[in-house]
């Protein structure tokens, strides 16, 4: 496309952004209009994708990281011909549309990541490029190159300013990710204020102190941009790039351009007068003839791209039989079921006591020698959460294949750059830290958890029987705060055979995301009922443990090291008493409601829940007749086993709160 053709384009896209926020009352009109020569000339001319084929493996990755301008990305997928009609834009950010109010995976093709919350899609642009980079090392041959793609994410102040972003590109830096363009959206306005408020640091430099290759240029000048992009793709020196894009932010609507009145919807009542100044008729929702034919012949010239191709795929396909089944199985929602996991990991040895962390560890073993597309990786703690990969090699620049990631000590992007795995789709991504550092991904977890995406990690180190690392490291409310994340599995297995099927489950699930909560101390095994019993009760979240030998008189309900306590209780209180346990809440919601009754028989509401943890949400198990032995404080300096015995995580304690229900 000529530049006359690319720049109305820009106005266009610019008079869509406009007109639908202007419809819609609310919308961030900054971005979509800072940025149009920007988006013509990647989706004009620079990106390489295929509309008719979203999914498509060697596709350039398009992040929008400042997802607010959600806008710019839905305009230039309309244009670009991907299935996003001019009705969908029109029902920009109404019920079920394809436009919602920020970008969400899985809802409209082109849309590669959820974005929203600012910096994470500079996280998951980061994981699509390391996704990318095993993927050339892994699939590519001396006779056929078949990936060769780049990840481009346009970020914005607010990205950049966020901790992820920083994380993530420190190790996108020190990994040699040169197949990733970032590209920084440069316009000294945030939402509240001018940049200068809130910022004062040099960014080329920063960027450049961490290993980027960084150019600046007028955002304006698509032609500039062009070839400074061109450039930035071709080189592969080893360094991941930023692209500074100096831009007017709201530029087209002269009452607020260039401030930051711009960043919202705030410029739309004057939407009469922007298009006049833009040149665009009076007609809303206006693209010209010119503009159309010019994107059906980009998206022509597209296919016949993807056909040339699919023509070196195929080749590729035939000359390498066992490379293509194994990047035949490798998307989002392909997952070995968790019957088929279970078959894969012997039984733990009877007796042997043992932390769920190291059982894990030994679980992980046959599963990761069965599926190469798996990959695990620790921020800095591979030797407490015992996740590595035994000779399975590090993942670094020179040795792209290494199935163990080290992370460093950034919990945050680690959170950030598996979720880029899993939207990628190729390989199983999984991340590990303490249970109490799991606070420190959150966000990323939730972003998961929000749109789908079948990510695990390994929290170990998960309750006060820590130890002497005291309150700090000691996590008490944490699970109960993963519990309360939508479509979330948490899973706090007791012993191997439990963990054996909470990593199966972890690796089967294509819907969401799951939360391994494991011990550091050492558990006693579970060898009152058969390892199966174990394992196929922890596929149901929950199952009858010790059952009852007289009529049922209590219920004593516990999850992972506080499970032997309840058994040894129910031993204790004598025949009547049964044993659940409850690794999974969620999926244990999830059976249906008759195996429920016959695990929790709603005749009996003499429960007792025990946790090393806060209480609340156990009463939805106990019931109000129930009493839950929980530790709703700080935990304490001290061997581990006196803080839990301090804290009241004993049989004495589950024997006396039953005894006074
Ligand atoms: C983590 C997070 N914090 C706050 C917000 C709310 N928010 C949305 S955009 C924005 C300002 C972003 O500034 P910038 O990236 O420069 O965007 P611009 O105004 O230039 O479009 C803020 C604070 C958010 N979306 N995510
Ligand atoms: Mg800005």
């Amino acid at each position: 496309m000529n530049t006359e053709v690319l720049t109305q384009a820009a106005n266009q896209a610019r008079g869509l952004a406009i007109d639908a926020i202007h419809k819609a009352g609310i919308g961030h009109l900054g971005l979509p209009l800072g940025c149009a020569e920007i988006g013509a000339a990647l989706f004009g001319e620079a990106l390489s994708f295929n509309p008719s084929a979203p999914r498509w493996i060697n596709r350039d990755r398009f992040v929008l990281s400042a997802g607010h301008g959600s806008m710019f990305l839905y305009a230039w997928l309309h244009l670009s011909g991907y299935d996003l009609s001019m009705e969908d834009i029109r029902q920009f950010r109404q019920l079920h549309s394809k436009t919602p109010g920020h970008p969400e995976f899985r809802e409209t093709d082109g849309v590669e990541a959820t974005t929203g919350p600012l910096g994470q899609g500079v996280g998951n642009a980061v994981g699509m490029a390391t996704s990318l980079k095993i993927a050339e090392e892994t699939y590519n041959t001396a006779e056929h190159e078949i990936i060769n793609s780049r990840v481009v994410c346009l970020a914005g102040d607010g990205c950049l300013q966020e901790g992820v972003a920083m994380e993530a590109s420190a190790f996108a830096g020190h990994n040699k990710l040169d197949n990733l363009i970032l590209i920084y959206d440069s316009n000294d306005v945030t939402l509240d204020a001018q940049a200068e408020e809130t910022q004062s640091e040099d960014t080329a430099a920063r960027y450049e102190a961490i290993g980027f290759e960084v150019a600046t240029i007028d955002g304006h000048d698509i032609q500039k941009f062009l070839s400074t992009f061109g450039q930035l793709r071709a080189s592969k020196n080893g360094k991941p790039k930023l692209l500074i894009v100096k831009t007017v932010v709201g530029k087209g609507i002269q009452e607020v351009e260039g401030t930051w009145k711009a960043h919202g919807e705030g410029g739309a009542k004057f939407a009469e007068s922007a298009r006049k100044s833009l040149g665009l008729p009076e007609e809303s929702f206006f693209v010209s003839d010119t503009v159309r034919s010019a994107f059906k012949e980009r998206k022509s010239a597209l296919e016949a791209a993807y056909a040339e191709w699919q023509k070196t795929f195929q080749a590729w396909q035939g000359a390498n039989p066992e490379l293509a089944k194994q990047l035949k199985e490798a998307k989002v929602d392909q997952r070995p079921d968790a019957e088929t996991v279970l078959s894969w990991i012997p039984e733990f040895e009877k007796g042997k006591k043992m932390a769920t962390r190291a059982a894990a560890g030994e679980v992980l073993q046959p599963v990761a020698a069965q599926l190469p597309r798996m990959n695990t990786g620790s921020a800095d703690l591979f030797g407490s959460t015992k996740n590595y990969i035994k000779d399975a090699g590090e993942f670094t620049p020179e040795n792209l294949t290494g199935r163990n990631i080290r992370y460093g000590i950034r919990e945050h992007a680690m959170g950030a750059i598996t979720n880029g795995f899993a939207y990628d789709g190729l390989w199983i991504a999984s991340g590990a830290t303490f249970l109490t550092f799991s606070d420190y991904m959150r966000p990323s977890v939730r972003l998961a958890a929000l749109s789908k995406l079948p990510v695990f990690h390994f929290f170990t180190h998960d309750s006060v029987g820590v130890g002497e690392d005291g309150p700090t490291h000691q996590p008490v409310e944490t699970t109960s705060a993963l519990r309360l994340i939508p479509d979330l599995d948490v899973i706090r297995p007791a012993d191997g055979e439990e963990t054996a099927a909470a990593v199966a489950l972890a690796i089967s699930r294509t819907d969401g995301p799951t939360a391994l909560i494991l011990s550091r101390q050492n558990l006693p095994d579970l060898s009152v009922t058969s390892a199966a019993d174990r394992r196929n009760g922890t596929l149901k979240g929950g199952y009858v443990l010790r059952a009852e030998k007289a009529e049922l008189k209590g219920i004593v309900i516990a999850t992972g090291s506080e499970v032997h306590v309840a058994l040894e209780a129910a031993e204790k209180l004598g025949d009547g008493y049964r044993v659940v346990s409850l690794p999974c809440f969620e999926i244990f919601d999830r059976q249906p409601q008759d195996y429920r009754e016959s695990v929790l028989p709603s005749s009996c509401s003499r429960r007792v829940g025990i946790e090393a943890g806060v209480s609340g949400l156990w009463f939805r198990y106990v019931g109000s007749a129930g009493k839950v032995v929980g530790i709703d404080r700080f935990g304490l300096s001290a061997p581990g086993d006196l803080v839990l015995k301090h804290l009241g995580m004993h049989a004495d304690q589950v024997i006396e709160t039953m005894q006074a229900i």
